[in-house]
């Protein structure tokens, strides 16, 4: 369905997304036919290029889920890009101030709400729109706009980031969270000061009426945030799956 991850979300429902970093089309693709109604493509982290990324977009689109695309750091000329495309998302990572959301909405959100420039001939075709105009008055709605919310700075911001027209969602990324507010000392997602972050995170979201997100290890922590009132909740990652079960595979020849 056209802009299925928005019209989810806005709607109130909890989304499980997958999450691919290994720069294979038909891997992110696999991701979705085993039936995630979203995956993330990591441009940020991952080993993508701009035309695997963009190859992955459609795939993802083609197996009925909805492709978000992580953007690299301050890689703003990316984000319309990468919408003309077809994703149905944008994750923008270390978005600290409100200065930072307002640029991130600015190229992600056709006017009055900002200024992204209109070019959309995949994403309209993906979502089934002939006509140019029917993009443009339902792409605003339609796609997501999502800030990391990973440093204290962001923390400390985080009321006016929630509040920032065109920002539709807060995503945490619990890594960086923990690495930045240990000052370097520690990597500890469940360190209590990220668990109070984490909290607090959630409540601005709430607060401001948009969607709260974090990235997720693994399904156990998935379920947990989803619970804890996280509604888009990323699991795990290709890589990390091809590994775990190399390394069960591993176990049953050598136990
Ligand atoms: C983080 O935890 O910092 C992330 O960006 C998740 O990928
Ligand atoms: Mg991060």
């Amino acid at each position: 369905a056209p802009f299925s991850l928005a019209r989810r979300l806005r709607a109130g429902e909890t989304v499980y997304s997958g999450w691919s970093n290994l720069a294979s089309p038909v891997v992110a693709e696999s991701i979705a036919r085993e039936g995630f109604p979203a995956v993330v493509i990591d441009v940020q982290h991952g080993l993508w290029d701009v035309a695997s990324a963009f190859a992955a977009i459609a795939g993802i689109n083609h197996a009925g889920s909805a492709p978000v695309l992580r953007v690299p750091l301050n890689d703003f000329a990316f984000v319309s890009r990468a919408l003309d495309i077809g994703a149905e998302g944008i994750i923008a990572p270390m978005i600290n101030t409100p200065t930072d959301a307002s640029a991130f909405a600015a190229v992600a959100k056709f006017p009055p709400v900002g200024e992204r420039s209109f070019g959309p001939h995949r994403a309209m075709a993906l979502q089934g729109r002939k006509v140019p105009v029917d993009y443009l008055r339902e792409a605003n709605e339609g796609t997501l706009t999502f800030a990391m919310i990973e440093t204290p700075t962001a923390l400390a911001n985080v009321d006016e980031i929630a509040a920032t027209p065109g920002i539709d969602a807060l995503f945490i990324g619990p890594y960086d969270l923990s690495t930045s507010l240990s000052a370097g000392k520690a990597q500890d997602i469940t360190a209590p000061e990220v668990e109070t972050a984490i909290d607090r995170i959630r409540e601005a979201a709430d607060k401001a009426g948009k969607i709260p997100g974090i990235f997720c290890r693994d399904a156990e922590r998935a379920k947990a945030m989803a619970k804890r009132g996280f509604r888009f909740v990323t699991v795990g990652n290709d890589l990390g799956f091809l590994r775990e079960s190399a390394s069960a595979a591993l176990k049953v020849l050598q136990g």
